[in-house]
């Protein structure tokens, strides 16, 4: 049986004998070594941390867990977030299982699919609201400060806490740090989380190195590379389509203390790495985490030295949350009659 986040790390995050140690079986995903790309990108070794493997698909759920864990020990009945999708699922899932009343706010243009099934399975009640997520976060910020409402978007430092627990999986998986972690990055708390597991766990003595934080935004919603506010942030990949980081300041102090870099990536090159996840690695991301693997490919076509690096790329979600981006590039199935000499025909078998 999976212990959950708060068991497992327990010494690392804030619990004391009031907060009940709650699970639905988040944490300790998979971290499987690249078939293929790591090859032909030549570095020493190539990992992917499989978050969609969590129970709501997502790494939210590590986070989630710790927030909603203080959320009840402190006497909430409601949680509150804006989610571009994958935030909203979680909150809804863990809200309902531990008796919280969930609302969400998400923008109207653009949650895939599958998450916003989720959040309506477990029942969340759900504001679809005609402005960005950065308009939904404002609004969630206001409202939480104006009724008895816990906010769990990571502005809730209990997120942050759980989240840098994926950190210690890897540290733990591989033995030390690996060189570079590469990590998509929209509201920046992720990146944040990771950069303050890998440093505590170095305090611990459990590393004896941290990694370059290598984060990366999408082209058209990439506030942090500019430098600037995206008041209109456009990309495919939806659950980063953000224009103004709550965690800016975190995700800065990553790269800068951990010698990274932020830097962006084409909707062209986060499809391009979204479809060799899937079709080289047998892994399908949701496409903001195939921005941690274009982010990669970018760097090695850019000349920085790989060689017997380590290297672990965040795959942060999965790809069923978002079935009409899988579609829509995918070439359509061959439609034919069920007749053995057309299919054998079409499959190139004879
Ligand atoms: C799959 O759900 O912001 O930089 O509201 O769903 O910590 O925001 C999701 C973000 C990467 C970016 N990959 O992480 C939300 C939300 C996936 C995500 C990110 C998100 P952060």
């Amino acid at each position: 049986m999976k212990q959950g986040v708060l068991l497992r790390y327990r010494q690392f995050l804030p619990i004391t004998p009031k907060t009940p140690m709650i699970t639905l079986g988040e944490g300790d995903t998979p971290l499987v070594r690249s078939q293929r790309l790591e090859k032909e990108i030549g570095c020493g070794e190539l990992y992917f941390k499989l978050e969609g493997c969590n129970p709501t698909g997502s790494f939210k759920d590590r986070g989630m867990v710790v927030a909603v864990a203080k959320a009840v020990e402190g006497g909430s009945r409601a949680i509150m977030c804006a989610s571009t999708g994958n935030t909203s699922a979680s909150a809804a899932a863990y809200g309902a299982r531990f008796g919280l009343e969930t609302l969400v706010i998400v923008p109207r243009a653009g949650i895939a699919l599958g998450k916003l099934a989720q959040a309506l399975a477990y029942g969340a009640k759900i504001i679809s609201i005609d402005g960005s997520f950065d308009d939904a976060l404002s609004l969630v910020r206001a409202l939480t400060q104006r009724y008895p409402i816990t906010v769990v978007n990571s502005i809730n430092p209990h997120r942050i806490e759980g989240q840098k627990t994926a950190a210690f999986e890897i540290v733990d998986a591989l033995g030390d740090a690996p060189d570079y972690l590469f990590i998509p990055v929209g509201n920046a708390g992720n990146i944040t989380a990771y950069w303050k597991g890998f440093l505590e766990y170095q305090r611990a003595g459990r590393s004896k190195s941290t990694p370059g934080m290598m984060g990366f935004q999408a082209e058209g919603a990439a506030p942090i590379v500019q430098g600037r506010v995206i008041e209109e942030p456009r990309t495919v990949a939806s659950a980063i389509r953000i224009g103004n980081p709550a965690s800016w300041k975190g995700a800065v102090a990553a790269r800068d203390e951990s010698g990274g870099r932020i830097d962006s990536v084409s909707d062209e090159e986060i499809l391009s790495a979204y479809r060799l996840l899937g079709s080289s690695e047998g892994i399908f991301g949701e496409p903001a985490s195939a921005a941690s693997v274009a982010g990669l490919v970018k760097v090695a076509r850019q000349g920085l030295e790989l060689k017997g690096k380590k290297v672990v790329c965040i795959i942060t979600g999965s790809g069923l949350k978002d079935p009409d981006t899988a579609v829509e590039i995918a070439q359509p199935p061959a439609e034919l009659p069920a007749d053995i000499a057309a299919i054998e025909k079409s499959l190139g078998l004879v």
